[in-house]
Order: C-alpha cells, then sequence, then structure tokens
C-alpha cells in the first residue's frame, strides 16, 4: 500500500531558493589563490590559451592522447591546446570538473563551447585588456579579494617585489615559504647568497639570518598571513630542520606580526616528473601533529587544508579542539561535486559556520568564473540541507540568518583570523 508522502513544508522549497540567492550574491573573499595582478605580467595567467593548458587538463590528456609527455612539452603553448581541446572537449565528453570549468567559462561570456576548435575564443580573449578582463572576471565570479601564492624563494616573483611593482588593491600578498621548510639546503644557500648568511646547520646565527629574510619579506609584501606546502610524512615533534625551522624561526615571526600560518598538508610532490606541474600527488597525514602544533602555540593561528578526504573529518574533530585553527577549503583533486559536498555536509555538523568552505586555487584569472560558481551551488545545497533538518527540528529560520551565516563563511571567519575589518556589503557601505 503506497504510504500519501506529506507534501515538502513551503519553508524548506522556498529554502533552497533563498539560500541559492544568497549564496550567489555574497561576494567571496578568495583565500588562496595563484593569481597575479597585470602589473606582475607574465605571472598573470588569463585567456583560453592559459586555461586550457591547465595542469589538471593536462593530466588529464595524456589519458586519452596518444602522445608521450616529451612530444607534448616539444610544442607551442597554442599547439598544446589545441592537443587537449582534441582530445578532452572534441574526442571525448568534457564530464570531468576541470573540463567542465572551461565549458562554464566559455559560455559565461557568451562563446559556444561545442566547437570543434579555439579561434572564436582565441578572437574574443585577444581583444581583451588584462585591467578590464580583471574587474569582468571578479565581478561575474563575485570575488571581492584574492590572496596571491608569492614564493619568496623565485627568483623572478621575487625581483618583482624588490622593484616595488604596485599591486592592485583586490589583490593580497602571502609570504609563501615552501624551500625554506622542505628544501633547507637549496634555502640556506639562497639566504646566503641573498646576504642572510645561513649554513646547513641550524645553530643560533642561522636562525637569526632565517627570521631576519622573513621580517624583511614581511615589511615588504604586507601579507596577510604566512604558508607552505607540506607532505604526508609532515611530523612534530620531530628532530629535523623542518621543526626546528617551523618552531624557531616561522612561528615566532608569525606572532610577532601577528599573522596566521597556512599549512597545506598532504601534497607528495613530482611522483611522476614528466607531467611537470601536473605530476602531483597526494597522501593521507597526520593530524594530530595540527593538533600538537595547535597545542604547543596557542599564540599562533593556524589556517589550515589537507589533501587527502581521508583526513577531512579528523580535521573537523582537531578544530573543535582548538579554536586557533581554522579549516579551510576542498584543496586540489578535494575541489568537486562529490567531496565537496561531503566535507561541507561533515563540517556544518560538526563545526556549525565556524570555517572557511572554500578557495579557488585558481592559476589562471578566468577559472574564478567557474570554480566559484560550482562551489556556491554544492555549498548552497550542503547549506540548504543543514537548514531544512533545523527547520524539522522547530527552528524558524530567517534570511537575515542565513545572510550573516553565509556573510561569515566567504569573508569574516578569513577577516577575523587575517586581524582585517568585518565585510561591508556595498550597500552598507553607501548607506553610511
Ligand atoms: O601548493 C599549492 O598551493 C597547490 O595548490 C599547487 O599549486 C597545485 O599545483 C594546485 O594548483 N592545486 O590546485
Ligand atoms: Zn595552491
Amino acid at each position: 500500500m503506497s504510504v500519501q508522502l506529506a507534501p515538502p513544508s513551503l519553508e524548506v522549497t522556498e529554502l533552497s531558493r533563498t539560500v541559492e540567492s544568497i549564496v550567489f550574491d555574497t561576494p567571496v573573499f578568495d583565500i588562496h589563490t595563484h593569481l597575479y595582478p597585470a602589473t606582475f605580467q607574465q605571472l598573470s595567467l588569463w585567456g583560453i590559451d592559459e586555461l586550457v593548458n591547465y595542469h589538471y587538463l593536462i593530466a588529464e590528456t595524456f589519458r586519452s592522447a596518444p602522445i608521450t609527455p616529451e612530444q607534448f612539452w616539444g610544442v607551442s603553448k597554442i599547439e598544446q591546446a589545441d592537443i587537449i581541446w582534441q582530445t578532452l572537449f572534441v574526442r571525448h565528453t568534457p564530464v570531468s570538473e576541470a573540463c567542465r570549468g572551461v565549458v562554464k567559462v566559455l559560455s559565461s561570456f557568451g562563446l559556444d563551447p561545442n566547437v570543434p576548435n579555439l579561434r572564436e575564443a582565441r578572437k574574443f580573449f585577444a581583444a581583451r585588456s588584462a585591467e578590464e578582463h580583471i574587474s569582468d572576471v571578479m565581478k561575474r565570479a563575485n570575488v571581492s579579494d584574492v590572496v596571491m601564492t608569492n614564493d619568496v624563494f623565485d627568483p623572478v616573483e621575487s625581483q618583482l617585489w624588490l622593484e616595488n611593482t604596485p599591486v592592485h588593491e583586490k589583490y593580497h600578498a602571502v609570504l609563501r615559504m615552501d624551500p625554506l621548510l622542505n628544501d633547507w639546503p637549496r634555502a640556506h644557500s639562497v639566504l646566503s647568497e641573498r646576504g642572510y648568511k645561513a649554513g646547513a646547520v641550524i645553530d643560533q646565527p642561522t636562525i637569526e639570518s632565517a627570521k631576519k629574510f622573513l621580517d624583511d619579506w614581511v615589511n615588504r609584501m604586507k601579507p596577510l598571513y604566512m604558508a607552505v606546502s607540506l607532505p604526508p610524512s609532515f611530523g612534530y615533534p620531530e628532530d629535523s630542520p623542518r621543526a626546528k625551522l617551523l618552531t624557531e624561526v616561522v612561528l615566532p615571526v608569525c606572532r610577532s606580526y601577528n599573522l596566521p600560518f597556512s599549512m597545506m598538508i598532504g601534497v607528495r610532490k613530482q611522483v611522476n616528473p614528466a607531467l611537470k606541474d601536473a605530476g602531483d600527488s597526494l597522501g593521507h597525514a597526520e593530524t594530530a601533529v595540527v593538533e600538537r602544533l595547535c597545542r604547543d602555540f596557542p599564540q599562533n593561528t593556524f589556517l589550515v587544508s589537507m589533501l587527502s578526504r581521508e583526513n577531512q573529518h579528523e580535521l573537523c574533530v582537531a578544530a573543535r579542539k582548538f579554536n586557533n585553527l581554522m579549516p579551510f577549503g576542498c584543496w586540489w583533486f578535494l575541489n568537486d561535486a562529490s567531496i565537496v559536498t561531503e566535507i561541507t555536509d561533515e563540517r556544518l555538523e560538526l563545526l556549525g559556520t565556524s570555517f572557511i568552505p572554500q578557495h579557488s586555487d585558481a592559476r589562471i584569472l578566468d577559472q574564478l568564473v567557474y570554480k566559484w560558481d560550482h562551489s556556491r551551488r554544492w555549498i548552497a545545497d550542503s547549506l540548504a540541507r543543514a537548514y531544512a533538518s533545523l527547520i524539522r527540528d522547530g527552528w524558524k529560520l530567517t534570511s537575515d540568518q542565513i545572510q550573516r551565516d553565509v556573510q561569515r563563511m566567504f569573508q569574516d571567519n578569513f577577516r577575523q583570523f587575517a586581524g582585517l575589518p568585518a565585510f561591508e556589503s556595498t550597500q552598507k557601505r553607501e548607506a553610511r
């Protein structure tokens, strides 16, 4: 006998529409990207040939194209884009997240994605200027600010900073320091070459040099936080150069400038070097390391993103134990519908709205359009489900509450951690 199900309550049906419009209408602070302002010249990537040459798509191309990495790397970027387009978008259906992203960007600019080549798209992007394109993309993606990844060990980028290259007001710096913590032999030679005498043995004079190096870069860049990506084997406490530099150099400098420290944990670099940027993989890390750092350094604040799906629930529980720990984003191989949904659901269940749901990790400016469209849809669906359960439990939910929650997750959880003033919408600012 079929049971007549009660029709969904109006509130719940209306709820999804209300949540989706608030999530899409609330500007987001994109706290981790690889974007650069137009003044950073060749570092500032945008347009169809960069977009199609995203390393995620390169990895997928090698699975379906009869071409070796050597042959691929031997042709021009335009020829590489043509190979990728023919392989992933013409000969096969672009159903992967990275492929769908390109489709979304093209259709968002009114370009037909169902085309046999990139001729039209190239014409469209060639007619755009960098500055005009940046403001157009940030408006379409409803991104209020982007945080860059500024590698102080990169010779090209550090030179641009040493020349006081102007930075677009919506682009914020981050002091990224992977060689310092992951490759001390290289890092101490770079420090010494740049006048910060540092030896292989991390003695007190070397510690002082490394602090001075970071001090000078903090004062030059005015970063919102300091950052590193770390392998799954990352340990603390540990008798290693990394642990010594982290606890005696990096965390003290963070404290002296009241800067959060961002740890992106779980990357296994270059498991297939032939793929270059596309050659990295992941591994399960020890979440207890994060807990011990939060416990032993209560004056430091930690932004943490972990790369393994299996670390996500553990990270939520760790964040329940330490309020100086802010989980953020669904990083890299986690940034797709099935896993963003799972992670956002468990974060809402365990942390309420006290987390940062997403960052784009965009490398090419145009990616902001699809990464934030897709993530907003997934986050809105998770949020609507959480609210529907709350309403069923008897809560009277208002749209003001939804707006407050979304603004907290998209803006103020980070702003508070980074010591920035709370977000003020354009309407509020104009009403002042
Ligand atoms: O280390 C990082 O910041 C990673 O995000 C890498 O840049 C990675 O290649 C990437 O782009 N992931 O999305
Ligand atoms: Zn990144």
